[in-house]
This record gives structure tokens, sequence and C-alpha cells, in this order.
């Protein structure tokens, strides 16, 4: 009987423990169990960054959306304020239109524009009993009007059979390496194989400062030696960007005045040379420093006269700029203000709008 009762504890412990390892082996992780578990924290992670680079993007977009009223600053504020009081008064007072002139003048739309705008803007308005709003509409309706009708892409050679050139020229300091880095970093974003031609070989700094845009936006850059012909670097641009693919060669040149004479030659032969091989120039840009003011004017007509120039980059408008420098250059120019600069980084570079910009000098 004993020997019976021990056989049975013998037993009882046996299957206790039998079932305890069943138990444990259900418990432990398999290998697939436990790549299961890691691919779905790894999962986790790439949702979380993915979920952050997507917020840091709408960031960005909106950043880009708000942009040009925030970021217009002093070149709206001055003619906002003046304006706005000058409105105001116009249906009581004639003298008040020529205080709005007067503002548009300071505002740097220039002598003959300003009042040709005011007068057609009173010409818009059906009796001299107007309010303000009908007053400051009608303004903004002519200032559109004006500033309508221009083309501001920025062209391509349509027939893809090798890169398209955008040669960037202006005065010393206006920004042209910076627009260049800009563009070089929103073009490759886009998709584009996009060469940089380091035709400023005046100063050797120049062609390390493109570099380092080049380093950022990851394009190629094609440099000469120092003192070198800056039409054979950007020729010799042209043929590596052609030999390698690429679609767009943006070629930076030395600032010079417009005075100059020599130099001025020298622009004409840079973009002579520069569709003599595989390349087609589809854009001469002009790089104006909108601080400048109507002096940027007197620049503007003579680069306009050398190289045909097909638009504007407008820079600094974050500066010190008045704003109504963009209504002189297109009015005077007849040339499109393609792009606006608004700070020193690669995303301060904005397509030029019209509408919005009339709407941001009065928001
Ligand atoms: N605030 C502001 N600064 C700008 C803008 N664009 C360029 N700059 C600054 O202006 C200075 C001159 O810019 P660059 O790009 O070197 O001008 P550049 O026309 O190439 O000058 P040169 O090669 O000497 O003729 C730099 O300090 C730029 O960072 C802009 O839109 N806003
Ligand atoms: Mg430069």
């Amino acid at each position: 009987m004993t020997l019976e009762i021990l056989l049975a504890l013998v037993v009882l412990v046996v299957v206790v423990l039998a079932a305890a390892v069943v138990v444990r082996r259900r418990r432990r992780p398999s290998a697939a169990d436990a790549l299961r578990d890691d691919a779905a924290a790894v999962g986790e992670v790439a949702d979380r960054v993915v979920g952050r680079l997507a917020e840091r993007a709408d960031g960005s977009a909106a950043r880009s959306s708000v942009s040009l009223r925030d970021r217009l600053g002093k070149a709206r504020a001055a003619l906002t304020a003046p304006l706005g009081s000058a409105l105001e008064r116009t249906s009581t007072s004639a003298e008040a239109w020529t205080e709005v002139a007067e503002a548009l003048i300071r505002a740097d739309v220039g002598l003959a524009a300003s009042s040709e705008i005011v007068e057609a803007a009173r010409a818009r308005l059906p009796s001299a009993a107007h309010g303000a709003s009908a007053a400051q509409e009608a303004l903004q309706a002519e200032l559109r009007e004006r500033l309508d009708g221009f083309d501001r892409s920025l062209a391509r050679r349509a027939d893809g059979d090798g890169p398209s050139i955008w040669l960037f020229v202006g005065v010393n300091g206006t920004g042209k390496t910076t627009t260049i880095g800009k563009l070089a970093q929103r073009e490759t974003q886009a998709g584009s194989g996009v060469v940089l031609a380091a035709g400023d070989t005046f100063r050797a700094a120049a062609a390390d400062q493109l570099a380092m845009w080049a380093e950022r936006s990851s394009a190629h850059i094609v440099r000469g030696a120092a003192g070198a012909d800056p039409a054979s670097v950007v020729y010799d641009a042209v043929e590596s960007a052609a030999a390698r693919g690429a679609d767009l060669v943006l070629a930076d040149t030395a600032g010079r005045f417009h005075t100059e004479q020599n130099l001025m030659a020298e622009l004409q032969k840079v973009r002579r040379v520069a569709d003599r091989g595989s390349g087609v120039v589809t854009e001469t840009l002009l790089v104006l420093d909108a601080t400048t003011g109507q002096n940027g004017l007197a620049q503007a007509r003579q680069f306009t006269e050398a190289v045909d120039v097909t638009g504007v980059v407008l820079t600094k408008l974050d500066g010190s700029a008045k704003g109504g420098i963009v209504v002189a250059v297109q009015a005077e120019l007849g040339v499109a203000v393609k792009l606006v600069g608004v700070g020193e980084q690669a995303g301060d570079l904005i397509p030029f709008d019209a509408s919005e910009f009339v709407d941001a000098l009065f928001a």
C-alpha cells in the first residue's frame, strides 16, 4: 500500500513537472515571434519618424504659404501706413490722392508710374464720393493689372536634346551666387540633374562659395583656374552637364558695374559662348538688390541692353527694401520679376505672385 502511494506520488510529480515544461515552452517566444516583435517595434519607430517628417514638411509648407506677407516686413510697412491714412481721405479731399501718389513714390514705385497709377485708380471710381475701401480696391486692382500678364515661369528647352542654361548676371553683392544655391537645392529636390558653373573666376572665394552650395544640394560643380576665361568655364560646365545627362546648368558670373564697359563686353561673350555647345540659354536672370531702390533700375537698363535679360530676381526684400520696386522694375523695364529673395537660407526664395504681392502690401 505504501509502495502504491509512493508510486502514485512519483507519477503525480512527473506529470506536474511535464505540465510545467509544456507551459514554459508555450510561453517562451519563438525566433519568429521575436522577429515579429522587433519588426513591429521598428515599424512604430519608422511611423514616428515619418510622422515627424510630415509634421516638419507641413511646417515648412505653412511657412512658405504665410511667408510673403510676413516676410516682406519693412518692404510692406513702407507702403501700408502712409497709404492707409491717405486713402481714408480720398473722398473728402483731392489732395489725399496726391498723398497716395507720394506714398507710392516713397515706396520706390517711381515718379511717372506713381502718378499714372493714381490717375488710373481714380478713373476706376464711378464718382468722387466713394468710401476708403472703394479707393483701396481701385488702387489694388490697378496695381494688379499692371503686374499681371507676365510669364514668370523659368524656361527650359522643350526638345530635351541637351541642358538648359540659366545665366545669372548683376552688379556686385546683389545675391547671384546665393540665388543659384537656393535654386540648385530646389531643382535637385524636384528631380533635376543640376550642374553649377563657377563662372566667377575673378575671386577664388567665389567658386568656394558656390562649391558649398553644390555640396548642400548634391549638384555637380565645374570650376576653372583662378583668372580663367569665364566663358570657357561656362562652356565646359555645359559639356559636362550634357555628358552626364543633366538637364540644367546654373551659371554664376562675377559681379560687375554696368558702367564698366570691358566687363560688360566680357559678359556678352559669356552669353554668346554658353550657347555654342550642347546647351541652350533659356533664361538670363538679372539679380537686383531691392534695397538699392531706384538706383537698381539704372543698372537694370544697362544689363538688359547688354545681354537680353529674360527675368529679374529681386533679392533682400526681407531687409530695408521698399516693396514698390517690384512695380517699378516691371513698369520701366518691361521684364518680369520671376523670383523674390527674402533671406539667406535655401528656402528663402519665392516664386513671385502678383496677386499675393498686392494683397500683402495692403493686408
Ligand atoms: N537678407 C538677405 N540677404 C541675401 C539675400 N540674397 C543674398 N543675400 C546675402 O547677400 C550677400 C551677397 O550675396 P552673394 O550671393 O554673395 O552675392 P553675389 O551677387 O554673388 O556677389 P558677387 O559675387 O560679389 O557679385 C550674402 O551675404 C548673402 O547671404 C536675400 O534675399 N535676403
Ligand atoms: Mg557671387
